[in-house]
């Protein structure tokens, strides 16, 4: 029997796991295993609290309302740039656990009805809980969205041109990016941001789960592109390798979603 197949997030794998070792100790004991098996499977669809995304108008909402998005692609859609356990590792416990301690740090205080992105404009004034776990749960999202299979190539349109204007060409670009990204010591992120008072295009490296909506940050700006550099987005496959796993990340880059982010800000600012 088995009651893995609706499912593939880790949390059902892991309850699966132990069914499985509780399976040998009680073979003998076949109706018991059935009810186990059953109010498993029962348990685990109601583990399964995703919503379907529909991209960044959402981060208007209020922070109590946001949802934990459904990865818009399967766990193994990324492989080989990112294998299957990563992502499900990355997406299903990491990812879901900023989420889960964002929504307990703001429930019943005035941040659950402010958007997200404005506590992040005045994120040195909240608890550090705020910082750490709504930028966890807001950068994955982005980080997600601006991946997909068969992605990879370069940019075009409007955006495309404002990277050759600021950085001189497209490879000019990715090597600053690069930059960032091997350079952040420990773990952190690296970015594409547009400037909304100049309108400029600029790279950023933030620690931890920073980004560059913070008022803790240097400079401000809408992130484009983000790269996750935590270990726990690459140790698995690439082991102490960042830099490979930043040249292969460049092959599934959603430039489609980063594009789309360009014009939104563009519209705005
Ligand atoms: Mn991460």
């Amino acid at each position: 029997m088995s009651f893995t197949k609706r499912h593939s997030g880790s949390f059902v794998t892991a309850i699966t796991k132990k069914g499985n070792r509780m399976k040998s100790k009680l073979m003998k004991s076949l109706p018991v295993l059935l009810l186990l098996a059953f109010t498993v499977a029962g348990y685990g669809q109601q583990s399964v609290t995703t919503a379907k995304w529909t991209g960044a108008t959402q981060w208007t909402a209020a922070s109590a309302d946001l949802l934990f998005p459904a990865l818009p692609y399967s766990n193994n859609a990324l492989d080989p740039a990112i294998d299957p356990l990563t992502v499900e590792i990355h997406y299903d416990r990491h990812h879901r656990a900023y989420y889960n301690n964002f929504i307990k740090a703001i429930s019943g205080t005035d941040m659950a009805k402010e958007p997200i992105e404005s506590l992040f404009a005045r994120i040195s004034e909240l608890p550090v809980s705020i910082r750490n776990n709504g930028g966890g749960f807001y950068n994955h999202v982005l980080y997600w969205e601006n991946m997909k299979p068969g992605g990879g190539g370069e940019p075009s349109g409007k955006l495309a041109d404002a990277i050759v204007e600021q950085f001189g060409s497209y490879k000019a670009f990715t090597e600053q990016f690069n930059d960032a990204a091997k350079t952040r010591f420990g773990s952190g992120w690296a970015w594409l941001a547009a400037d909304p008072k100049t309108h400029q295009l600029f790279i950023a490296s933030t620690a931890n789960q920073d980004n560059p909506l913070m008022n803790t940050e240097q400079k401000n700006g809408v992130p484009l592109l983000a790269l996750d550099v935590w270990e726990h987005a690459y140790y698995l496959k690439y082991q102490n390798k960042r830099v490979d796993y930043i040249t292969a990340f460049w092959s599934v880059v959603n430039w489609d979603e980063v594009s789309r982010r360009y014009e939104a800000f563009l519209g705005k600012n």
